[in-house]
Formats: C-alpha cells, sequence, structure tokens
C-alpha cells in the first residue's frame, strides 16, 4: 500500500494520476497547506522542503517502507516500481527524464510564478506578471514543436505528461494554449481518459467545500510562517 500525501494541486495530481494510471491501490493523507499542515514536524520527516506531493511505500526496495518527496522522483520511483509509463528502451527512457526535468525545473516554476503574480501577489507588478506570462507562452511553442508528429512527450504516453499536463490544463479556461494546436490536442486527448479523470477528482470535495485560497491560507503559503527557520 502506498500512502499519498496530497493536496488537490497540479503538483499533487501528478502523482493521483499516475496512482489511477498503474491501478495501484493508495491511501490518500490530505496535507492542507492552506492550514499550513506541511510545516509539521511528522511531515517535514518525509517532505523536508514542506511541500506536497510525497508518498510512504510500504513495500518499498526489499520489502521495506521507503518515503520519497518531489514530484518528478515519485513518478520516476513508480514507473520504475511498475514497469508502467517509462520505456525500458534507453534512447526513449531518456527522453521521458528529459521531459520529466523540463517540467520540474521549467513547466512548474514558470508557469507558477505567472499564477502567483496574477492572482496572489499583494500588488500589481506588471513587469513579473509580463515576464512569467511570456516565458509561459514560449513554454507552450516548445512543447507545440515538440508535440509536432509526435502524439505525446517521449512518443508513447509517459510519465512525462504526466507530470506536464496538470499545469497546462491550469491554463485552458483563458484559452491561452488555444493558438498552439498540437499541445492543444495533446492536452485534450490526455484530458479524456479516465484514469487521469479519476486522478483529478482526488480530495476536490475539500476544495469545493470552501478550502480554497483565503487571506489565512496565502499568509500561511507566502507570508512570515513560510519563512520560519525550522
Ligand atoms: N518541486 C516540488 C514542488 C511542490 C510544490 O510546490 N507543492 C506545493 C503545492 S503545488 C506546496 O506543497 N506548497 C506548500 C508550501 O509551499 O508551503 C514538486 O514538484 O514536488
Amino acid at each position: 500500500m502506498i500512502d499519498l500525501y496530497f493536496w488537490p494541486t497540479p503538483n499533487g495530481q501528478k502523482v493521483s494520476i499516475f496512482l489511477e494510471e498503474a491501478g495501484l491501490p493508495y491511501k490518500v493523507v490530505p496535507i492542507n497547506i492552506g492550514k499550513g499542515e506541511q510545516f509539521e514536524p511528522k511531515f517535514l520527516e518525509i517532505s523536508p522542503n514542506n511541500k506536497i506531493p510525497a508518498i510512504v511505500d510500504h513495500e518499498g526496495p526489499g520489502g521495506q517502507p521507503i518515503s520519497i518527496f518531489e514530484s518528478g522522483a515519485i513518478l520516476m520511483y513508480l514507473a520504475e516500481k511498475t514497469g508502467q509509463f517509462m520505456s525500458s528502451d534507453p534512447r526513449v527512457r531518456w527522453q521521458t527524464v528529459e521531459w520529466v526535468m523540463f517540467q520540474m525545473g521549467t513547466v512548474g516554476p514558470m508557469l507558477g510564478q505567472a499564477n502567483h503574480f496574477r492572482n496572489y501577489a499583494p500588488e500589481k507588478l506588471q513587469y513579473a506578471i509580463d515576464r512569467y506570462t511570456n516565458e509561459s507562452k514560449r513554454i507552450f511553442n516548445v512543447m507545440d514543436r515538440r508535440l509536432a508528429g509526435r502524439e505525446y512527450l517521449a512518443g508513447e504516453y509517459s510519465i512525462a505528461d504526466m507530470a506536464c499536463w496538470p499545469w497546462i490544463v491550469t491554463r485552458r479556461k483563458g484559452g491561452e494554449y488555444d493558438e498552439f494546436a498540437n499541445l492543444k490536442r495533446w492536452a485534450e486527448a490526455i484530458a479524456e481518459r479516465p484514469a487521469v479523470k479519476r486522478g483529478m477528482a482526488v480530495l476536490t470535495d475539500v476544495i469545493q467545500r470552501g478550502a480554497g485560497m483565503d487571506a489565512r491560507a496565502k499568509e500561511i503559503l507566502f507570508g512570515a510562517k513560510q519563512y520560519e527557520r525550522r
């Protein structure tokens, strides 16, 4: 059994999607990041960067428990464990790793900053909004070129798609990537996968019950609490 330390955000959803796709049994352990549960000492033992997602696999290597943080590492661990969604062909495998790293180092941080300066920053900083919006567009274009004549980022559906997709679809409502036909086609195809729908539904009921981003949550995530020395 795998414990999934989770909150319904794009980084968490990468892992819930994998678990649903692979059909692995898992138990969701909610970590309400708007309430500051990510700073609890018990959680920091498995996720020292105070962020979801994290997992504990009770049947890890040698049958012993293992904990993993960082969504890219979790996806690679689960792909290796199950032999699914990362090709055993070394060339395809390394392409998969390239695009997982591209997500971790570029898609997440840049789109995340765009989201922050557009929606959460206490002052409207046009320079920051423009910089990260332009970066987002540049990223959409990189992915669009990659997906020309290729169904998925590494050719076959893989953890690279699971890593990138939850971030890209955050921009669906604004139609921000509609001009990138290959990216749009890819995003729409993945959205139709039943396991993706199930992965995206995990814990969404808590958010609907009003555990969204209020002033207190913003203070916890972006204020003094975040920067306390632990
Ligand atoms: N690089 C990390 C980023 C994880 C991350 O940013 N998680 C956010 C939610 S999407 C979080 O837990 N934030 C809580 C905090 O910053 O205190 C990963 O991919 O796992």
